[in-house]
């Protein structure tokens, strides 16, 4: 990437790393060798760190739990001296800019959106709806605005990386409306969503027309028993109605299930698999179920 690390170790006096739990090694990695190699402090944030703070507290010299906007300054600045800082969730989403792409040294064509922080739902599985809490919205003119800069720059495709896009109907489709109605589609736009979508035929047709048409559905399990104990809210006829509804409106579905929830038996894992390739999913993606537990997390934050 052409990045001279020794000047980058020399010049610089804080660094910051996030990460989530996949890619935590490899930070506690940097962490430590910036610390060996230089005199800079190392601030860690993210998913991994909200989670696991006193872990991230060995190799980082203060870690951020949750949100980060509003106090990273005043810990850069070294005005916040706990080793643990407890992070403000910010209240108007519309503050937060939008991100800058021109920084970024690989070459991209896909951008990123997040139009809400977390999810009305509480599936007891789920880091983020507590992570993100309370469920907040950006308003539409501000996810608009973001999206017509992405159209400008010239990006083939578009993501939703709210939580769960379609969690407020009326909202999704607004914001399908005003993309078809300005112009602003991509090839191709990916979104996370719930089986709850199905219900609403207007919702989806909108979906469709905006080229939404690529969806994450948290499907986790054919076991109605596994269901019930994760608190999903949703049945196995959800679930299949789900998989007709997008395939007759053509969005294709990423099935994400969890193989092994505590009352899964193999039968119902590979009936999983079944099910996923009977609704025409094109991608399988399993979770890893080891913290797939009622009650692992705490209820927020
Ligand atoms: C976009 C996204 C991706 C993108 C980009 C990832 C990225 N680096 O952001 C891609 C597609 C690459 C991706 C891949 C994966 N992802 Co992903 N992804 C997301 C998603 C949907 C949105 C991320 C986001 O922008 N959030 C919004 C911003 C505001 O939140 P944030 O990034 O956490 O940052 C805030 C705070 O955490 C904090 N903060 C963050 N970093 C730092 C750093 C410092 C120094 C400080 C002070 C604060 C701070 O302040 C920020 C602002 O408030 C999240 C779900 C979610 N809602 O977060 C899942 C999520 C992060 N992904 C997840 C997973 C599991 C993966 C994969 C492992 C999936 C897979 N099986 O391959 C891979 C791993 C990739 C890798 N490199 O290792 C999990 C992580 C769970 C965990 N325990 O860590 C999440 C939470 C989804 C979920 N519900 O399970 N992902
Ligand atoms: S519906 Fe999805 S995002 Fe919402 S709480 Fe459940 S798992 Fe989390």
């Amino acid at each position: 990437m052409g990045v001279n690390y020794k000047k980058l170790l020399k010049d610089t006096d804080v660094f910051c790393i996030s990460c989530m739990t996949s890619n935590a090694p490899r930070g506690y990695q940097l962490a430590d060798t910036i610390h060996e190699k230089s005199g800079a402090r190392v601030i860690m944030g993210g998913m991994h760190p909200t989670w696991m703070p006193e872990e991230t507290a060995q190799h980082a010299d203060q870690v951020i739990v949750g949100e980060g906007e509003k106090v990273i300054l005043d810990v850069v600045e070294g005005h916040r001296k706990e080793k643990i800082v407890r992070g403000i969730a910010l209240t108007d989403l519309d503050e937060a800019p939008f991100p800058d792409y021109s920084i970024l040294k690989t070459p991209c064509e896909a951008a990123n959106v997040i139009s809400t922080r977390g999810c009305p739902f509480r599936c007891t599985f789920c880091t983020t709806s507590r992570m993100f809490a309370p469920y907040r919205q950006r308003s539409i003119d501000n996810v608009i605005a973001e999206i017509r800069m992405y159209k400008k720059m010239g990006f083939k495709y578009l993501n939703f990386e709210d939580d769960n896009f379609t969690a407020d109907k009326e909202r999704a489709k607004e914001i399908c409306r005003r993309m078809i109605r300005e112009g602003l589609t991509f090839k191709e736009t990916f979104f996370f969503g719930r089986t709850d979508m199905a219900d609403d035929e207007e919702l989806l047709q909108l979906l469709h027309d905006a080229h939404l048409t690529r969806v994450l559905i948290g499907i986790e399990s054919l076991n109605q028993a596994a269901l019930n104990s994760i608190h999903k809210g949703q049945n196995i006829e959800n679930i299949r109605r789900a998989g007709a509804a997008c395939e007759k409106y053509h969005i294709r579905v990423i099935a994400s299930i969890v193989l092994g929830l505590d009352e899964d038996t193999k039968e119902d894992m590979d009936r999983s698999v079944e099910f996923a390739k009977s609704i025409h999913a094109y991608q399988l993606q399993p979770a890893d179920p080891e913290r797939v537990k009622s009650g692992s997390f705490p209820q927020s934050l």
